[in-house]
């Protein structure tokens, strides 16, 4: 399916492999871009000497392009920014902010920006800036989301814009990626489906919540800390959420029990005190496959659904 996507990236198929924090490392990302999508390297929270090496394994195992995400809310998230071009990266996300001032040293070095964007006017104000597209994430997203739908943010972005627009949030198979381009999408950013792939290095037990998980096994917390997470229902979520509902947890002390959280769920797989970061989709979502058979499943579904 050849879209203004593939054409602006070089790539095979429209499909992105979303920029998962602590998860996104050179092993998913090679395998997605060598599928004929475009593999993520995650840059939140990301040491700088950590995502050199990243990016430069990442180079090693594929020649297809690749790219990395800056998660902007990350204290380093400058450095990261010069990183990417000093290691000449091609394609770059961003998301949890407005990457506005990188735009111009991006723009010059010749990289494809495309932005996470919450909200149409968000979606505006990233063309007005020079992003090459725009990533339209609805709430049923894993991990950082904002407030609107999917199915309602993606058609009002694609009226608002003249760049094209890719799709996230709730997206796992052929039928979600042919209805986000009922909807005028030109692409989807997926990351869900990719937990639950052989290449993805999340811990085992990470894995297993994925593919066990039923459609009501979804939680958003944090919402009063300005911060509002998708994660699995783990006990451990249910308590952050049961406090946060009933004032027993100050979003201060809501904070302190999440420092670090997202390491305990993709390393440890400690389901007592991990957040384990997943898409509302999750219940679809039930066995482990390779990149390779996910993004060829997810390309062919909607293909054939499309009459293309
Ligand atoms: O960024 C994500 N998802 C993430 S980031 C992350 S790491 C994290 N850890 C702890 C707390 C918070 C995050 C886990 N998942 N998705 C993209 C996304 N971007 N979702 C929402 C947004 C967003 C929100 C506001 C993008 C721009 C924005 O702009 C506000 C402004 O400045 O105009």
């Amino acid at each position: 399916m050849k879209t203004r996507i593939t054409e602006l990236l070089g790539c095979e198929y429209p499909i992105i492999q979303g920029g998962m924090a602590w998860v996104a490392e050179h092993t998913l990302a090679s395998a997605v871009s060598n599928a004929g999508g475009i593999g993520l390297i995650a840059g939140g929270s990301a040491p700088i000497d950590y995502l050199r090496e990243q990016i430069r394994l990442c180079k090693e195992k594929t020649d297809k392009p690749f790219g990395v995400n800056i998660m902007l809310m990350s204290p380093n998230a400058d450095d990261l920014a010069q990183l990417c071009i000093d290691e000449g990266v091609k394609v770059i996300t961003t998301g949890a902010g407005n990457p506005g001032k990188y735009m111009a040293a991006w723009k010059d070095a010749g990289i494809k920006v495309m932005p996470v964007v919450p909200s149409v006017a968000l979606a505006k104000r990233m063309e007005k800036s020079g992003a090459d597209a725009v990533i339209a994430e609805g709430t049923e997203s894993g991990g950082h989301i904002g407030e609107n739908t999917t199915m309602c943010l993606v058609p009002q972005v694609v009226d608002a814009v003249e760049i094209p627009v890719i799709a996230a949030g709730g997206i796992a198979d052929g039928r979600g990626m042919a209805a986000a381009f009922m909807l005028g999408a030109e692409g989807v950013q997926i990351g869900t489906r990719f937990l639950a792939s052989e290449e993805c290095q999340i811990h085992p037990t990470f894995k297993e919540l994925v593919i066990k998980a039923k459609d009501t096994d979804n939680i958003v917390t944090g919402r009063y800390t300005g911060h509002p997470c998708r994660n699995i229902k783990t006990k451990f979520a249910k308590k952050l959420a049961t406090g946060e509902k009933d004032g027993t947890l100050s979003p201060e002390e809501f904070e302190q029990l999440t420092v670090g959280a997202l390491r305990r769920a993709v390393v440890d797989g400690d389901v007592d005190s991990g957040s384990f970061l997943c898409g509302a989709i999750s219940g679809m979502v039930n066995e482990i496959k390779t990149c390779a058979d996910i993004v060829k499943e997810i390309n062919d579904g909607a293909e054939k659904l499309l009459g293309r």
